[in-house]
């Protein structure tokens, strides 16, 4: 089958193609670049492929991850932990010696943590330090004070190209997707087309040559066991309890959330597809790679937006190969609009153990402002539909959406009663709402006046610590054994009249504290409460 038949659109698009490997060729000796990932996760795909991209032309890559990862994963960063000791930031500036250029990739809420770095590299080394990924791309004006170039969009043409420049002549020119930054401006210039033929990318560098890994405050080697150790402990880990193995086999969404960065990214294409998937014989042909270099990946998790958004046809394809040769376990993400019990009978066949699905809200107002198309008896039939398949799938999450300062009580009460409808067992996870940069819902936001400092209440914001409200205690009830109905109940207007009040607030703040000292950190229920893992669809 076509690789166009999920996206009609790309048969008409005009594809510039992906430059040849050979134009982007090294002639000369290897120089070395720096690539650090600050994230708690070490997958790093986006990264990992502009590895990949820069071996392939000829350079050697040391990669660098820093995760902070035993206060991650507790769900309970101070705020100062998104800084680096001094003693991590010179072992990191050691092994950046003598790179062509050091590039670092970074989310939002990385921002802390990265801006350090690169004043750090720049101040000692006086590298050129690249910076990419969703947050450049989306604010470069904020990243130029402490970059030497941005990467918008994708980067792994762009990234090869840059580092031919620079090994050239150590100029740059104009390179698509590049942007110098000049007296802490972006010099804007022109972007490249995106990559339509995704098939065409190799595949993210995981070969361990010259890698190394922030362990508690020692930068080390990584070897296959810490290797294996860090992809055991993602994100979901919870659930896997095996290594895991992120991959993306699409990118895009054909939705428009209101609170999600996609849509802003997908406005800088206006003409083009911006979703796009590769082909089942590529995503298992990457799982075999994989098997091969890392054999004890023992499930793969697919990260995609739309995952389950291809058509049927598409999946049976993906599936029967899948089965044939890549046999492992999988979980998925999955938007809501995607789930029928067809694609599920071909998935749970195919090998899906989990799945997890975004609700996000049960207020009709909210689904509104969140411009999602999508009633709740649709919700409740999706969920109905992943019930059947109970006795095939562990419980499946669904993340709902908590502190959107939009909400009225009558909004989250609504929430409940949506969830007090699903059939268990499942688990939800919540997440506190973060007004991403770029999003309508943040401008809506600050048309409200309700931002008074961006680096506060947007990039230093606690994605993990929810408000105690009374609704959000009764939400949280969802994850207990007790009978929804009875949730249900205490969600009434009686209810929220007595307990919905900053007093209630407060004293569950007083126990949550006292409780954290006796005990120390919260176990497993109280990060559900708080939601430690990354958001679906
Ligand atoms: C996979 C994924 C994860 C994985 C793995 C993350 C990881 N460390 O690798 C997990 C599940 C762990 C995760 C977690 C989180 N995620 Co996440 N995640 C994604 C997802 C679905 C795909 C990212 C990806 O690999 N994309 C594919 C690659 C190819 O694209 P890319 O990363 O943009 O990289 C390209 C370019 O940006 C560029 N590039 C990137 N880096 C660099 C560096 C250089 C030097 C250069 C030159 C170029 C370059 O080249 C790459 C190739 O073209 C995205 C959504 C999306 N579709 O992008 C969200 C997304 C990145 N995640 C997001 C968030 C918020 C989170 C969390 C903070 C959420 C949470 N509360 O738990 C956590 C924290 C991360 C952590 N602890 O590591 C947001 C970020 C929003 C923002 N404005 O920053 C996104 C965009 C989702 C969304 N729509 O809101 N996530
Ligand atoms: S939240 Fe998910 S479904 Fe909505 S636009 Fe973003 S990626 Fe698409």
């Amino acid at each position: 089958m076509p690789r166009t038949e999920s996206c009609p659109e790309l048969a008409e698009w005009e594809i510039e193609p992906l430059m040849a490997s050979d134009e982007l060729q090294l002639a000369g000796p290897a120089p070395r670049i720096a690539l650090i990932s600050p994230y708690g996760d070490i997958s790093s795909v986006g990264l990992r492929l502009v590895a990949s991209c820069l071996k392939r032309a000829g350079f050697e890559v040391r990669m660098i991850f820093l995760p902070i990862s035993s206060l991650e994963s507790r769900g309970d960063v101070p705020s100062d932990a998104y800084f680096y000791p001094k003693r991590v930031l010179e072992q990191v500036a050691q092994q950046c010696i003598g790179s062509l250029f050091i590039g670092i990739s970074f989310m939002t809420n990385y921002y802390d943590r990265t801006r350090q770095l690169c004043r750090f590299l720049r101040d000692n080394l006086g590298i050129p330090v690249v910076l990419g990924g969703v947050h450049p791309t989306l604010m470069p004006q904020e990243c130029a004070p402490f970059a030497d170039y941005l990467c918008i969009g994708e980067g792994e043409e762009a990234a090869t190209e840059l580092a031919l420049h620079l090994a050239q002549d150590g100029e740059c020119g104009q390179i698509k997707n590049i942007w110098p930054t000049s007296d802490g401006l972006p010099v804007r210039g022109p972007l490249r087309p995106l990559v339509h033929n995704l098939d065409l990318l190799p595949f993210p560098d995981y070969d361990l040559l010259d890698d190394y890994v922030l362990l508690e405050d020692e930068l080390v080697r990584m070897t296959p066991d810490l290797l294996r150790f860090f992809l055991r402990e993602g994100p979901v880990k919870s659930v896997t309890g095996t290594a895991y193995y992120i991959m993306l086999t699409s990118r895009g969404c054909k939705f428009n959330c209101t609170y999600c960065c996609n849509t802003a990214l997908k406005k800088k294409y206006p003409n083009q597809p911006w979703l796009r998937y590769r082909s089942p014989e590529n995503i298992v042909e990457e799982i075999t790679k994989a098997g091969e270099i890392m054999p004890f990946i023992g499930s793969i998790f697919f990260c995609d937006d739309s995952f389950l958004d291809r058509n049927v046809s598409e999946l049976d394809r993906f599936a029967a190969l899948y089965k044939e040769r890549a046999k492992l376990p999988f979980f998925c993400l999955g938007t809501p609009y995607g789930i029928t019990q067809e694609k599920m009978e071909i998935l749970t066949d195919a090998g899906m153990r989990y799945i997890q699905v975004g609700i996000q809200t049960g207020s009709p107002r909210t689904t509104r402002l969140y411009r999602r198309d999508i009633s709740n008896d649709k919700l409740l039939a999706v969920t109905d539909v992943i019930h059947k398949f109970s006795d095939r799938i562990l419980p499946p999450r669904y993340d709902v959406i908590v502190d959107n300062p939009f909400e009225t009580s009558r909004d989250v009460a609504e929430t409940v009663r949506l969830l007090s409808r699903i059939k268990r067992p499942y688990f939800i996870q919540y997440f506190c709402l973060t007004l991403l940069p770029e999003t309508e819902l943040l401008r809506l936001a600050q048309e409200d006046g309700l931002i008074a400092d961006m680096i506060t209440q947007v990039y230093r914001k606690q994605l993990f610590y929810k408000r105690k409200t009374y609704l959000n205690c009764l939400l949280y009830l969802f994850n207990t054994p007790i009978p929804p109905v009875l949730i249900r109940y205490l969600a009434a207007r009686p209810f929220r009249f007595l307990f919905d009040r900053r007093w209630f607030e407060l004293t569950m703040g007083l126990v949550v504290r006292v409780r954290k000292r006796i005990f120390g950190a919260p176990g497993e229920g109280i990060k559900g409460l708080v939601g430690s893992r990354s958001p679906s669809h």
